[in-house]
């Protein structure tokens, strides 16, 4: 679907400017690669990503050489994962909540309430249950880097009226990324969560086809949503983090060291940019404060209590099955 709003606008003038599609450089890479993502240019995953494709250029002997398309330029994630499976792009991030839409498992560090803190997702998804979702995202035919990148603990943002207790989001029309852990999560409280792509999140709010969101601060940042959002209620009531994902195709046509080259390097900024991130995200309410988003932060008891009267946690532990549930409860502790 071609949408022609300002966004997009914008996406396909950084296309058309991008250098290496127009100019034919007289000493061309020799692998010449394409990372797309969803987030604006200014968050750190691309930040970081470009250092990266500097080194992986560099290490190479700029034998591989990796073009950055940031913010939706090649169309939403549900049109950027069908791409990077069939080579149209070589390298995507995705959140593993919406890779669960071809690989079921993926989903499984999204659910509610499950990481107390970051030292807990990190030992989580470094370790055990990282290793056995990587697993499942091999058997699809993708290729995934070993270090995750971080999203964040997720917050709900509303122009309606701050969320404080899981009553308020009864009936409540949020836009959810198209992931069905996403859609129950929100139906288990009884809210009227809608898929939208991220590409479609700032519009969705500006016209009010839904009234709330919810993400980490480093991205109601960068993607400047406290322009169409009023209210910021701080849940973090999931954590959530991108894949580096490739093309096997490519992949595997890339020589060994090159391979090496690259995962070292994508794993690296992965790591810089977690940290950039948590330091983002801890010093950002007062500055989204100014930007006009009221903060209020809900105690988050009742929200866990309504999931598991919902049978919320019961229905995904039986989809997951008991050896994931297993691995997962070793680092947030019991869940049911
Ligand atoms: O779509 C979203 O909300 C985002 C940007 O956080 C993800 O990629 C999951």
């Amino acid at each position: 679907m071609v949408r022609l709003d300002r966004r997009s606008l914008l996406g396909a003038s950084a296309v058309l400017a991008a250098p290496g599609l127009l100019a034919h450089p007289a000493h061309a890479a020799e692998f010449t690669y394409k990372y797309a993502n969803n987030l604006p240019d200014a968050h750190p995953m691309n930040v970081r990503a470009k250092e990266a494709a500097a080194r992986i250029k560099e290490e190479t002997g700029g034998k591989v050489e990796i073009q950055i398309f940031p913010n939706n330029q090649l169309g939403s994630d549900t049109d950027m994962l069908s791409q990077v499976r069939s080579g149209a792009i070589e390298f995507f991030t995705l959140s593993g909540l919406i890779l669960a839409t071809l690989v079921p498992p993926a989903s499984i560090n999204g659910l509610g309430f499950a990481f107390p803190d970051y030292d807990a997702v990190w030992r989580a998804m470094d370790g055990p249950l990282g290793a056995h979702i990587r697993a499942q995202i091999g058997k699809a035919g993708l290729v995934v880097m070993d270090k995750i990148w971080d999203n964040g603990f997720r917050q709900i943002t509303t122009s309606t009226k701050p969320i404080a207790s899981p009553e308020d989001l009864r009936g409540f029309k949020i836009r959810v990324p198209v992931s069905p852990l996403w859609t129950s999560l929100f139906q288990a409280f009884g809210a009227a969560p809608t898929s939208i792509n991220f590409s479609e999140v700032y519009s969705a709010l500006q016209t009010r086809v839904v009234d709330g969101q919810e993400n980490p601060l480093a991205i109601i940042s960068t993607a400047k949503l406290y322009e169409v959002q009023k209210y910021c209620s701080l849940t973090n009531h999931m954590w959530d983090g991108f894949w580096m994902l490739g093309n096997r195709r490519s992949w595997v046509a890339l020589p060994k060291d090159a391979q090496e080259a690259v995962a070292k390097n994508w794993n690296a900024a992965a790591v810089a940019e977690r940290a950039d991130v948590a330091k983002l995200n801890a010093g950002l309410k007062a500055e989204l404060e100014k930007q006009g988003l009221a903060f209020n932060q809900p105690e988050t008891g009742p929200f866990r209590e309504a999931l598991k009267k919902a049978g919320f946690y019961a229905q995904w532990k039986q989809r997951y099955g008991d050896e994931a549930w297993a691995i997962l409860e070793q680092s947030t502790g019991a869940l049911t």
